[in-house]
């Protein structure tokens, strides 16, 4: 993808997704159109743009009923006429989780079928000036609304399946790039706005990290870190969807040499040295994609995603979008082995989903972003992964991937890569109000015939405005020494818990403290440099979270 004029195309790229993503925001929260028009395959309706939910419990159908939306539709209809106000609730981080609306017109109750089969309902138009509709509601809610019975729907859309970006299936599945996580997770969920046509999504972290890591080659700082997504997606044709991304992070402004995080390696700041002991900061352009899928079947569909920078298909979704570990602002030592792919500046990953499995395959540019955080970086695409995704019931989702990584390492020069991960994902609520999330993951880079192996387990728990997390982690590095993969390796660990607290400030916002403490482990060898064989780190951190 070298092409003549690379700095304009960088400049093009990246100032026409801002443009789209803003504007889109921007349109969304001024002018709403009376109506959203949704489309799905026979159907075709316009729907009420305001609603309210109503907040009740009804436990019983919270878990039976947690993945069907399709009478959701009813319910907010009835509400509909009643003035608009958000109802998010931030009480309960997980189980409180806005719920993600169905995109493809579940939504919205077909009335009348009209001669072609296309069904049209116009519903009573009562625009709010300045009021973008939002439809947030805690997973009660909306459980409740998705056992509501479908009260004179003539045709019900019992049997519909809700549609995510990638295929037929509940768009909570979706996570980072094209990977899936357990359609019980509720780690993609944000407010949502829905505007001509489009359905807009954000979400996002800003940790203020306060970071000490012990020992010689420990150093305290205070960063920012985290990430801000947002999505628009909208039905494009006949059982089409058409989905747009824009992930950005704040980590640039925490310095080139990011952050000091004992055991951690990969990437450099100043594109001479590696960087050792310390957390790269990610670039601002996480991701800006799109991806369009056309669905094949009632439970089918193929698609294609592109991303400069985007995520390949290889590996589980990238460690801040993980339920088990994406409320802790420390990077896993694992990264480089089994998710570091997640911004790579070119992706094309071609896709089949057929019901609970997805084959994929991407043809990507491995090079890992350079030093420089805030630009656009263009590379060819000449590396390949495939990845085999499946999520057997709602409460898991296993993949294993493959992949040839062509020159991945700015210091490397000239030496490919290979790697493998496995990983499964799990997620439920495990009591009434208590949520848990799990991952248990395996990564292998081989490089010039060594193979060396990375392991990550981790798990978090969340209870009202609680949220617990830990993680265990081993790994084969040889980049320790600071001659990257020319060392021998050694096999290192570390296990690391926290907890956070959030407080709602506003609709969709909360504000939260937390802390974590981590003991590493050092092998012999290398304990002279570390000062002991159990060197420690601590982080206190406040956040802003939007959700
Ligand atoms: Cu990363």
């Amino acid at each position: 993808m070298t092409v003549p004029n690379e700095q304009s195309l960088r400049r093009s790229v990246a100032q026409l997704h801002q443009l789209l993503m803003v504007s889109a925001f921007a349109f969304a929260s001024i002018g709403t159109p009376a109506t959203a028009q949704m489309d799905m395959p026979g159907v075709k309706m316009a729907v009420q743009k305001q609603a309210k939910t109503k907040k009740k419990s009804t436990r019983k159908h919270a878990i039976e009923h947690r993945d069907t939306r399709s009478a959701v539709v009813k319910r907010t209809r009835k509400l509909a006429r009643k003035p608009v106000q958000a109802t998010g609730n931030v009480q309960h981080e997980k189980s409180a989780a806005p719920m993600n609306m169905p995109m493809d017109g579940s939504m919205a109750t077909p009335s009348q079928p009209s001669p072609g089969g296309q069904m049209t309902t116009p519903m009573p138009a009562q625009p709010a000036p300045g009021a973008p509709m939002t439809m947030p509601m805690n997973e009660r809610q909306a459980s409740q609304m998705g056992a509501m019975p479908m009260q004179g729907a003539g045709h019900g859309m019992q049997g519909m399946t809700t549609k995510a970006a990638l295929g037929p299936y509940p768009e909570r599945r979706e996570s980072s790039g094209t990977a899936w996580q357990p359609n019980a997770s509720s780690a993609m969920s944000g407010p949502i706005i829905m505007a001509g046509g489009w359905m807009l999504m954000a979400h996002g972290t800003v940790n203020l990290v306060f970071d000490h890591q012990s020992g010689p080659r420990g150093e305290d700082k205070a960063f920012v870190s985290g990430i801000l997504m947002a999505m628009a997606s909208r039905p494009v044709g006949n059982g089409s969807m058409l989905q747009l991304r824009t992930m950005l992070s704040p980590d640039p402004l925490m310095g080139p040499s990011g952050y000091p995080l004992l055991l951690q390696t990969g990437e450099t700041a100043n594109g001479r040295t590696p960087l050792v002991d310390r957390q790269h900061p990610h670039d601002l352009f996480m991701e800006l994609s799109a991806s369009v899928s056309q669905q094949i079947g009632a439970n089918s569909s193929v698609f294609i995603y592109g991303g400069l920078p985007g995520e390949p298909a290889f590996g589980p979704p990238a460690f801040m979008h993980r339920e088990s570990i994406m409320d802790s602002p420390e990077a896993p030592i694992t990264h480089h082995w089994l998710d570091s792919t997640h911004v790579s500046f070119g992706v094309v990953t071609a896709g089949l989903v057929l019901d609970g499995v997805k084959l994929e395959v991407s043809r990507f540019n491995a090079r890992e972003p350079d030093q420089h955080r805030w630009n656009i970086e263009t590379g060819p695409l000449d590396s390949t992964s495939v990845r085999l995704s499946w999520n057997p019931v709602r409460t898991l989702a296993l993949q294993g991937s493959w992949g040839h990584f062509t020159d991945p390492e700015q210091l490397e020069p000239g030496v490919d890569q290979k790697r493998l991960s496995a990983s499964a994902l799990w997620a439920d609520d495990v009591a009434p109000g208590w949520h848990m999330a799990a991952t248990l993951a395996w990564g292998r880079k081989i490089v010039e015939h060594h193979s060396d192996d990375a392991f990550a387990a981790e798990a978090s728990l969340a209870h009202g405005g609680w949220t617990f997390f830990g993680r265990g982690e081993m790994v084969d590095n040889r980049e320790l020494l600071g001659i990257q993969e020319h060392g021998p390796a050694f096999r290192v660990g570390k296990v690391s818990l926290g907890a956070v607290r959030d407080f709602p400030i506003a609709d969709h916002l909360s504000v939260g403290a937390g802390a974590l403490f981590a003991v590493d482990f050092v092998p012999a060898p290398l304990t002279p440099l570390y000062g002991s064989s159990n060197p420690t780190g601590a982080m206190g951190f406040v956040r802003f979270k939007l959700h």
